[in-house]
């Protein structure tokens, strides 16, 4: 059975752009055809301090791939795009790309390797301005609201 599953996609080093467009070319060889994809906002450092802004984004796709097999996915196109070094504990570096997997259907998943939903997804502006661009109305598994919700509750 297919899920649909939202990635947030970020990047604020080289030329963001291109890495945004080349994350999406690879996972869409990798999943199939990607069935929504936001607007690229250009966005501030959140929870560290760095001169290079973000651009980012948020795509969806359907995938038969289990939540481990995605996370592979990711971190291999990630690799391949010439990522190092993954964050750790909060402590955030600048990116060429960084792919992270904010929903996988309904599911929810608390292992060693993977948090889903993303654990800090309903606290960035970074992450919910582009799904409520394309998933206004999908509802969040563990707090109940929809995205265009948790929207309104960071802009309170
Ligand atoms: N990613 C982070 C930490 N901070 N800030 C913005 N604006 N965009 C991001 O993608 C981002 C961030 C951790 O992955
Ligand atoms: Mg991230
Ligand atoms: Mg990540």
């Amino acid at each position: 059975m297919k899920k649909r599953i939202y990635l947030g996609l970020g990047t604020n080093l080289g030329d963001r752009q291109e890495n945004l467009t080349r994350a999406i070319e690879a996972l869409s060889l990798a999943l199939g055809t990607c069935k929504a994809q936001s607007s690229f906002l250009e966005t501030e450092p959140w929870g560290f301090e760095s001169d290079n802004g973000f651009l980012n984004c948020v795509v969806a796709f359907d995938t038969e791939l289990t939540p481990t097999e995605l996370l592979d996915t990711t971190e291999r196109i990630e690799r391949e795009l010439g990522r190092t070094v993954k964050s750790t504990g909060g402590n955030y570096h600048d990116r060429l790309i960084d792919i992270d997997i904010l929903l996988y259907g309904n599911t929810v998943i608390e292992s060693e390797r993977l948090t889903i939903p993303h654990p800090l997804m309903h606290l960035r502006d970074f992450v919910l301005m582009p799904l409520a661009e394309i998933a206004p109305d999908t509802v969040h598994p563990t707090l109940g609201k929809n995205i265009a919700e948790l929207l309104e509750e960071i802009r309170k």
